[in-house]
């Protein structure tokens, strides 16, 4: 998969304006951007992402899980507040999927099951005339009756020790219900149910739907333009609607603001709570962030903080945080936002030398102090990180815990230089950066494997001394809970 660039493209809001755009006027704004060149390969893939964000504006033909995300989403503004859930313009990366949280649930059933001997492969054909190839083996290494899976777990049971990979099968047919039924030369036999083979088909669209569904790694790509999406604090505690549209924000945009908190320490932890567990670190379960004497971290001085992610100076750094604003100063300390994914596109796209180069080159992180107890961190990271298919998964960058030891040839200390300022210089840009300020109640949630934040120096008064207290989490913590509160509030994933 190449590294996707992006496309301009359409004014999307979720407000009640822009409710009222008819179908015709995004169809036509959608197309209207996208290069034509490129409908043919992508149309399909465009068409998904279409659907999505048309939907939410659309309502009518939405599937009955989009609608309940959607109300949620819509509880999200709060009354008197500007409309929050808007992205406009939003830049959505090219690579899209056939998300499966806008695919309406289908009902799939078997027409007829054959093998193919030579290759060892069943064959399903479906009553709406496609088919999906199973190979033996997976077959019957994903037996579920209980000898092979221990259902209280959901657990495979069979040995790999016990698995023939060289399997044939005695027989397959349709059962009178509608499965598909297998017998082993070993006279075991295996039912599948039709819906989990189809969900388990090999084709590269059914993968595709499937890895979206379990992981929803589309986003949405913004800039200075963006609305962060808001959220009532109490309802996300309280109400898995709208804790569901947190996070399915908290991903797809990588930003949540949360108003209404009471302005006291504790808040993060029982944020954290309602996910599952949060992140301890060296600087302990939950931080302090104020103007200390002695500092261990930059962060604690009333200094600037250049745009930064948190952590780089672990090999895993957390994977979201959560800020919550006690009291804040009387003068400065504003927050900043890029979307680091966006910016690491727009450098691969302006400069790619300059992306190869932090995309390559590991660089030294380092982390000496006191805090939750002693501690003294070396690590090694690249700035940006890509998945093995080239698409951009993680920035590591904080300015103030990279090390002095850096471990490139000579020839690469000038190169290194000038890619990350050309990265920097495009992030400071004025139209990619989000300013905010916070208030004493309200919290941010980011996806901090892809934000780089900032804040303004400010002036600290003994009478009213700036206090955020922090938090982390990881991906898998959240994406656990999202799926959970997906199942609960929609009850068919
Ligand atoms: C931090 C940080 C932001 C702020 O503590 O790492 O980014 O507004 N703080 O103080
Ligand atoms: N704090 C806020 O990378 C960093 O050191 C970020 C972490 C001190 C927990 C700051
Ligand atoms: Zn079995
Ligand atoms: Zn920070």
């Amino acid at each position: 998969m190449q590294t996707g660039s992006t496309f301009h493209l359409l004014s999307f809001q979720t407000d009640s304006c822009c409710r009222q755009t008819t179908a015709r006027h995004l169809q036509t704004t959608v197309f209207s951007a996208y290069p034509k060149s490129n409908w043919g390969s992508d149309s399909k893939m465009w068409m998904s992402s279409f659907a999505r964000l048309a939907r939410p504006v659309l309502q009518k033909s939405a599937s009955p899980m989009v609608c309940k995300a959607l109300r949620a989403c819509h509880r999200m503004e709060l009354p008197g507040a500007a409309p929050s859930f808007c992205i406009t313009p939003v830049h959505v990366r090219r690579h899209q999927t056939l998300g499966s949280a806008s695919l309406p649930v289908a009902c799939h059933s078997v027409r007829h099951v054959r093998v193919l001997e030579e290759e060892r492969l069943m064959v399903v054909e479906w009553e709406d005339g496609g088919q999906s190839l199973y190979p033996f083996t997976w077959l019957r290494d994903n037996c579920q009756c209980p000898v092979c899976t221990l259902q209280s777990a959901e657990a495979r049971l069979l040995l790999l020790a016990d698995l023939d990979i060289h399997t044939g099968v005695d027989s397959v047919e349709v059962t009178k219900d509608g499965k598909v039924s297998i017998v082993w030369p070993e006279k075991h036999m295996s039912v599948f149910d039709a819906e989990w083979l189809k969900k388990r088909c090999f084709s590269p669209a059914a993968r595709q739907a499937m890895r979206e569904e379990l992981f929803l790694n589309e986003r949405f790509y913004w800039d200075a333009s963006l609305r962060i999406p808001r959220a009532d604090f109490h309802e996300v505690l309280h109400d898995d609607g709208a804790a569901l549209a947190w996070l399915l924000a908290l991903r797809r945009v990588g930003i949540v603001h949360l108003k209404g908190a009471p302005a006291e320490q504790g808040q993060v932890a029982r944020l954290a709570e309602r996910i599952g567990y949060l992140r301890l670190t060296f600087y302990g379960h939950t931080w302090q962030v104020q103007d200390k004497s002695m500092a261990n971290n930059v962060a604690y001085t009333s200094g600037k903080l250049s745009l930064h992610t948190d952590y780089p100076a672990l090999h895993f750094a957390p994977g979201v945080q959560f800020l919550h604003c006690i009291n804040q100063a009387e003068e400065g300390g504003e927050s900043e936002v890029v979307d680091g994914f966006h910016m690491a596109e727009q450098l691969h796209r302006e400069d790619p030398e300059a992306f190869r180069t932090l995309t390559s080159l590991r660089i030294d992180f380092t982390d000496t102090g006191t805090d939750y107890c002693d501690f003294m961190l070396q690590s090694k990271n690249r700035i940006i990180d890509v998945d093995s298919e080239g698409n951009i998964c993680k920035i590591n960058y904080n300015n103030a815990t990279r090390d002095s030891v850096l471990d490139v040839p000579l020839h690469q200390v000038q190169p290194f230089y000038r890619a990350l300022k050309a990265y920097v210089d495009i992030m400071n840009r004025p139209e990619n950066v989000v300013t905010y300020l916070m208030e004493p109640g309200d919290i941010v949630t980011f996806d901090n494997w892809r934000l780089l934040h900032s804040r303004k120096s400010y002036v600290s008064r003994p009478d009213r001394l700036r206090h955020l207290e922090g938090a982390y989490l990881d991906w898998d913590e959240v994406m656990s809970r999202l799926r959970i509160l997906r199942r609960n509030v929609h009850g068919d994933v």
